[in-house]
């Protein structure tokens, strides 16, 4: 199976270092074959932290069905110094989210994919765009290169 992994850090690690190098190192980490990868790109924060973010995207082979991609992802959050503090959004040494999967959606809590926010969110779609420009949410029926050029487009405000 096939699976898209979005990458985002914004906090530095003592022995890994800076948020850029702790991308490589999950890279190097991800349970199964990495076919394709993204540039780190640097990122405004969305949200209350006022810390820049490295985010990147991946494409891996992998064997692990959706939960246990999860765990495996979850633990290299560990390895790499994620403090969970229940606290959602706080900066973090690493986030690890599964986008998409080649079999489509998977809905059993606490896993949801296609990610529920990733439509709306500048840094997964442009490293995204980088890499798999026509894999379609198989939600909206929308391509990664339709989404993303939707969110660019200037949303209509009625003037006062
Ligand atoms: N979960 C459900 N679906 C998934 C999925 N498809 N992939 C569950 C991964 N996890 C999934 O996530 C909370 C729970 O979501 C997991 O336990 C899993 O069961 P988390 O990573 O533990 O918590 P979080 O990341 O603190 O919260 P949240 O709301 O997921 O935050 P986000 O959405 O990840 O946003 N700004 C920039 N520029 N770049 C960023 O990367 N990231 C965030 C965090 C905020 N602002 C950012 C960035
Ligand atoms: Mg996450």
């Amino acid at each position: 199976m096939i699976y898209v992994i979005a990458l985002g850090s914004n906090r530095r690690h003592v022995r890994h270092g800076n948020p850029r190098a702790l991308i490589e190192e999950a890279l190097r980490r991800l349970p199964g074959t990495l076919l394709l990868r993204s540039d780190t790109i640097c990122t405004r924060p969305l949200g209350p932290s006022n810390r820049t973010y490295a985010n990147a995207a991946a494409v891996i082979k992998s064997s692990l069905m959706p939960p246990a991609l999860l765990a495996g992802l979850q633990g290299i959050e560990r390895d790499l110094g994620r403090v969970r503090s229940g606290q959602a959004w706080r900066t973090r040494t690493m986030d690890l989210d599964i986008i998409f999967w080649s079999e489509g959606v998977w809905a059993t809590p606490p896993l949801t994919i296609p990610h529920k926010e990733f439509r709306a969110r500048a840094f997964v779609l442009v490293p995204l765009s980088t890499i798999v420009p026509e894999w379609r949410d198989p939600v909206s029926g929308r391509s990664v290169k339709q989404l993303h050029a939707r969110l660019l487009k200037p949303k209509r405000k009625s003037c006062p």
